[in-house]
């Protein structure tokens, strides 16, 4: 896998839409060698930081009061998702997704993406939409939503609050990825990812040219209940630092080194994306009672500090 990957990830280099679908692979990669990692190993550095973490007073981290709101979506309108906030993302329909994943990614569709009473809801389904000029041959449908090309970020407070997507097979994510540049140069924060045959661990990674793929620095935390109850995904993005939260507590902090932009690509935009992928490497053998299956997000807030 990872001859392939780096290989992809050179030939991407031309191209920043070529290089966004690159950045999935390379994220199911991370994330399938991450969990190896953890279960091969289980007292890894990552495993033993995050049990210290549990068993001491945990960091808590909360939107700095020198901060005010720039971007939002409070999902409060019915219907599609707002069209000038998200891109649906679709772009690898046809080939397929990475890392063997089985979901098809509609263009805008209720059925895998609506907003109703005050939520988000991605939906997956298992249906094939062989009816689609871009269909890959895929037996379920998602949604795959990005701010691309209508709003990124340098630095802030990000705060999603969001309820995943019960059942194996599920695998939503809530992250970000550089405007500029190529991967992993452009760098990559993963604020939450999550597999439904792993429902009580939550996964926050970070990717720069200096630790990418397999080499992703990034922790887990517990919670037991992440697809059964909201929960806030936040993550604190300064000059210095970048703090991974779930309600406030900090499960894995991003010191800057000051060595440059190899280890420290994040003085530069990001966008966000929001996404539910079904099964693949790391979503493993897919459930097929679970369906239909959504990811509700009551909103998205950004914060950055006030001039
Ligand atoms: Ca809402």
């Amino acid at each position: 896998m990872p001859n392939d990957f780096w290989s992809s990830v050179h030939t991407a280099s031309s191209c920043t839409r070529t290089s966004n679908t690159i950045m999935s692979q390379t994220l199911l990669s991370t994330l399938a060698l991450t969990l190896l990692a953890l279960t091969a190993c289980g007292g890894e550095a990552r495993g033993a930081a995050t049990v210290e973490a549990a068993a001491t007073e945990p960091k808590v981290i909360s939107r700095p009061a020198n901060y005010s709101l720039v971007w939002s979506d409070e999902f409060s309108t019915d219907g599609f998702p707002d069209a000038s906030k998200w891109l649906h993302e679709t772009g690898r329909n046809k080939e397929g997704w990475y890392n063997n994943e089985k979901q098809y990614y509609s263009g805008p569709r209720l059925e895998n993406a609506q907003v109703r009473d005050g939520l988000l809801r991605i939906a997956a389904r298992k249906e094939s939409r062989s009816d689609q000029a871009d269909w890959g041959g895929q037996t379920y449908s998602s949604t795959r939503l990005a701010t691309l090309g209508r709003r990124d970020w340098t630095y802030g407070f990000f705060d999603i609050r969001a309820k995943l997507p019960c059942g194996k097979g599920t695998w939503p994510a809530i992250w970000m990825i550089g405007s500029r540049g190529d991967w992993p140069a452009g760098g990559e924060l993963d604020i939450m990812e999550w597999v439904g045959s792993r429902p009580d661990r939550v996964f926050s990674t970070v990717h720069t040219t200096a630790g990418s793929g397999g080499n992703g620095r990034g922790a887990d935390t517990a919670i037991a209940d992440a697809c059964k109850a909201f929960h806030n995904y936040q993550m604190h993005w300064t000059a210095k630092e970048i703090s991974f939260a779930v309600d406030g507590r900090v499960h894995f902090s991003y010191l800057n080194p000051g060595t440059g932009t190899a280890a420290w690509p994040f003085d530069a935009p990001q966008f966000m994306i929001l996404n539910v992928a079904i099964g693949g490497d790391l979503g493993g053998p897919v459930d097929d009672s679970i369906f239909p299956v959504q990811m509700e997000i009551d909103y998205v807030r950004v914060y950055q500090k006030t001039p």
